[in-house]
């Protein structure tokens, strides 16, 4: 029975012995996690007050605009994570490749590696629009105390042991999971305390809010032109409403609480989509998922796939079960008409 005002903290405690493995690890990793989300969000919210907008002049990975507020909230998960050696490797959206974290010392008997996007949408950062942070984390494959390798970073989303996210928006929230349901909690920046806010959420099993970028709609393949179209269609509760944000984490997190679908589906230029399996895609599905919602490439499960790539990416389509299986449904008939 969860406790008036427990603060995140406390909640971490009081449920450790949920986790498979408890040795107190993954508690302390989720806190390092929670320190870092409170050093970005002071960051985050100062964005408006101090010249740290605009591009830092570097390209990520994936050929894109880095912005400052980027590399610093990477900066600072990356050090949290390292100075706290609760973990043995980090993957993250803004760097290249994995970093192996006291390589090969045999001292190192940490067993989790965290897969991180430090500031996703961050091209609503200009804007004052709300950004967000995602996370998953798994165990290790290899032996602990060897060093850590790319098979450590590549597993399917089904082995995930927890994930979540922070929003940066009108309240700073983590929403998390470690496999036993959804929570969220609201930071109080008086006190910088996380209460939980949102105990065991749940997305609605039918949605009426679709959310997809429509400015690429030529492009979209012919199941999601039919879905789009269906879900304007007036009939029963439909036309839906379309919301979009640009910004995944906020987008996943209103239509978990209000009932929706968030595509980011392929197009002709990028057959795979833009949103990334690894820390992108995997930490939400996972979520969507504990949350009674789905996820899919439009074919399959999301957590499913078997990635190959660090920064591959995937069609993504996420939220409300009936709402995604309805656009699975009409993926697959203008796939195979028969
Ligand atoms: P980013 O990792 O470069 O920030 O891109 C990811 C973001 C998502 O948060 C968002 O849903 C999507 O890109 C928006 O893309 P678009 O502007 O093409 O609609
Ligand atoms: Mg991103």
């Amino acid at each position: 029975m969860a406790i008036r005002n427990q603060t995140l903290g406390e909640f971490i405690i009081e449920n450790q012995s949920e986790f498979k493995y408890s040795s107190g690890e993954l508690s302390r990793l989720i806190n390092s996690i929670r320190l870092a989300a409170k050093v970005v969000n002071h960051e985050v919210n100062k964005a408006g007050l101090v010249d740290i907008l605009g591009a830092a002049g570097d390209m990520n990975v994936q050929g894109e605009d880095q912005q400052k507020l980027d590399v610093f909230a990477n900066e600072a998960f990356i050090k949290t994570l390292t100075n706290r050696e609760i973990v043995c490797g980090i993957a993250s959206e803004e760097e290249d490749d994995f970093i192996a974290i006291k390589d090969g010392n045999p001292n190192n008997q940490h067993k989790y590696v965290v897969l991180i996007d430090p500031l996703d949408g961050s091209s609503n950062i200009d804007v004052n629009v709300s950004v967000g942070t995602i996370f998953s984390i798994y165990r290790r494959v290899t032996p602990v105390g060897t060093p850590v390798t790319q098979e450590d970073f590549l597993q399917a989303g089904n082995k995930q042991v927890a994930a979540g996210y922070i929003i940066y928006g009108t309240s700073t929230m983590i929403v998390y999971s470690t496999g036993h349901g959804v929570n969220g909690f609201t930071l109080n920046p008086a006190i910088g305390t996380y209460y939980l806010s949102h105990p065991n959420m749940q997305f609605p099993k039918e949605g009426n809010i679709y959310s997809v970028n429509e400015g690429n709609y030529v492009h979209f393949p012919q199941g999601v032109k039919d879905y789009i179209k269906y879900c304007q269609m007036e009939e029963g509760d439909r036309p839906y409403t379309s919301r979009y944000i640009g910004s995944l984490v906020s987008d996943f997190h209103r239509n978990m609480i209000k009932g929706g679908i968030y595509m980011y589906p392929s197009t002709a230029k990028n057959p795979d989509g833009k949103l990334r399996l690894l820390y992108e895609c995997n930490p939400m599905a996972f979520l969507a998922e504990q949350a009674g919602g789905k996820a899919s490439d439009g074919f399959r499960r999301i957590l499913d796939i078997e990635p190959t790539e660090l920064h591959q990416r995937v069609p993504f389509f996420c939220g409300s079960t009936s709402m995604v299986e309805k656009a699975e449904y009409c993926m697959k008939k203008a796939a195979d008409p028969q």
